[in-house]
């Protein structure tokens, strides 16, 4: 069976990194193996979570992984608490990375903020370990922040994401996924780059005003799921973008809402439904 390494905190409660990378990846049919870099609570934006880090659990783990010759088709990494778990995180990359596909995902921040817990030092530091992925995945905010470029919201052209999209694959990796990109008020979606064949591919859902947490973990963790059941980056960032829009939809009918992540949990049976389509 495949096997992806997702390297994540693990928030107990607030459904977004290993919490859901977890579940969506095993329902995909890929094994899924998990190398948590903290344990909170909850996720950060609740007010007053625990936190314990786990970086000092990092090299003693992979080292015995190394000791057993236990190899990964994918490593993805969502959200990092500090410029040690990078550094990290570029060690896994050098020791399992040859013959994975490694998916960064920058997580740093939305809707053009950081979130409280970093600044720009942290996501200068994000763009070094995305120079090291060979698939990066930050939505808009991540992206102008790693770019340095101010963030524009929504009056912006499509030569303007080719030329964010171009600008990331320059820090090293050769593709790239912007979520996060809306060129009107009706639709939402993401937009990616192959530097290798400078071909570009979007799609686009319906888009929702309603903010939920977690949405891009959801994205990321059926994203790199797809790449290893052997879908190509455009199909795979099609399927990844219905699926966190789904989701928000089965959210948003729900009679008890709750105020944090989506009920990606009800939509997981019509996502193995499309997967039968592969073999
Ligand atoms: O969903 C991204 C995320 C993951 N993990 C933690 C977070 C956040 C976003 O705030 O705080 C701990």
């Amino acid at each position: 069976m495949k096997k992806i390494l997702t390297v994540q905190d693990i928030s107990c409660i607030g459904k977004c990194s290993l919490t859901v990378a977890l579940p969506i990846m095993s329902a995909m049919g890929v094994e899924t193996a998990i190398l948590p870099t903290a344990v909170l609570s909850t996720h950060t934006m609740f007010s007053g979570f625990t936190f314990c880090d786990l970086t000092n659990e990092i090299a003693p783990i992979t080292r015995h992984w190394k000791e057993q010759g236990f190899s990964f088709e994918a490593i993805g990494t969502g959200y990092l608490g500090s410029f040690e778990q990078i550094d990290k995180v570029a060690e896994i990359f050098d020791i399992f990375g040859e013959g994975a596909i490694k998916v960064v995902d920058p997580v740093m921040g939305d809707n053009g903020k950081l979130y409280p817990a970093f600044d720009m030092a942290f996501a200068k530091k994000m763009a070094t370990l995305c120079s090291k992925a060979d698939i990066i995945i930050p939505n808009l905010t991540e992206a102008c922040f790693m770019l340095d470029i101010p963030y524009v919201e929504n009056e912006y052209s499509r030569e303007y994401i080719e030329d964010i999209l171009r600008r990331l694959t320059a820090l090293g990796c050769k593709k790239a996924v912007v979520t996060g990109v809306s060129f009107d008020g009706a639709l939402l979606g993401c937009m990616g780059y192959d530097s290798e064949t400078g071909e570009f591919f979007e799609d686009y859902n319906q888009r929702i005003e309603q903010k939920y947490h977690g949405t891009g973990d959801i994205f990321s963790s059926v994203f790199i799921g797809s790449l290893v059941r052997g879908m190509d980056i455009k199909s795979a960032s099609a399927l990844a973008a219905d699926f966190v829009c789904d989701s928000i939809i089965a959210t948003q009918t729900d009679e008890t809402p709750i105020d944090y992540g989506v009920h990606f949990e009800k939509v997981i049976p019509s996502l193995c439904e499309r997967l039968k389509e592969l073999k």
